[in-house]
């Protein structure tokens, strides 16, 4: 059975499980706590994987792949969520590269500071900084989805699941998602989806 190395908190790791699911494919998860270094043992670094981080999914021959987009890539290979057309596919992968530089490092640390770090932690510091630029990233979505049902193409695909897992989460990092109605649309399409499971 195919194994998540994973983090119910991570929206990283809950990318993995909700392709997974949508495809309908059986896995086992293994928790790692990110706030105890549980990912950075000698014993995972050497055996999972040498950057110290989940999500991680392994496969029955005991084959490794780390970094949840690339897992995405590879797990929608020929499946709805992979479109055949190289150009879709092209404007996908932008979106993926989007997601990991000019999102998630914005959006998903601004969740992890306001809750999974202790209330008086100096890090605090870095939220305004964090809104702004995750403000930025979320209104290019925003700009994308007035008049598409989803980001590339007129059907789900990787990119869209790529930007759900954190956007719908923003405002655990205090993001004022009211500012946003198409993405707020969009979710709820990504979420009438078959298969769709919830991340927590
Ligand atoms: N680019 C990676 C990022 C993975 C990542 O940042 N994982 C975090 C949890 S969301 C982690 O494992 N942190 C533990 C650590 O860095 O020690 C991906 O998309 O999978």
């Amino acid at each position: 059975m195919l194994i998540v190395h994973d983090n119910t908190e991570s929206g990283n790791a809950y990318k993995v499980r909700l392709i997974l699911s949508l495809l309908e494919l059986d896995y086992k998860t293994i928790q790692y706590d990110v706030t105890k270094g549980e990912t950075r043992t000698e014993d995972y670094l050497s055996n999972i994987n040498k950057n110290g981080r989940i999500p991680v999914l392994q496969f029955e021959d005991g084959r490794l792949l780390a970094e949840s987009n690339a897992i995405l890539y590879y797990m929608a290979q020929d499946t709805k969520y992979f479109p055949t057309d190289t150009w879709q596919q092209a404007k996908i992968m932008e979106w993926l590269c989007f997601e990991q530089y000019s999102h998630e490092p914005f959006v998903a640390v601004a969740k992890f500071i306001l809750t999974m770090l202790p209330k008086d932690t100096p890090r605090r510091a870095e939220i305004p900084t964090l809104h702004e630029k995750g403000y930025a990233a979320l209104q290019i979505m925003e700009d994308a989805l007035v008049e598409n049902d989803y980001l590339v193409g007129d059907s789900m695909t990787i990119a869209d699941i790529a930007l759900y897992a954190y956007t719908h989460k923003a405002q655990m990092g205090d993001f004022d998602m009211s500012r946003f109605p198409a993405i707020a649309r969009w979710c709820e399409r990504i979420e009438d989806e078959p298969n769709y499971i919830k991340m927590f």
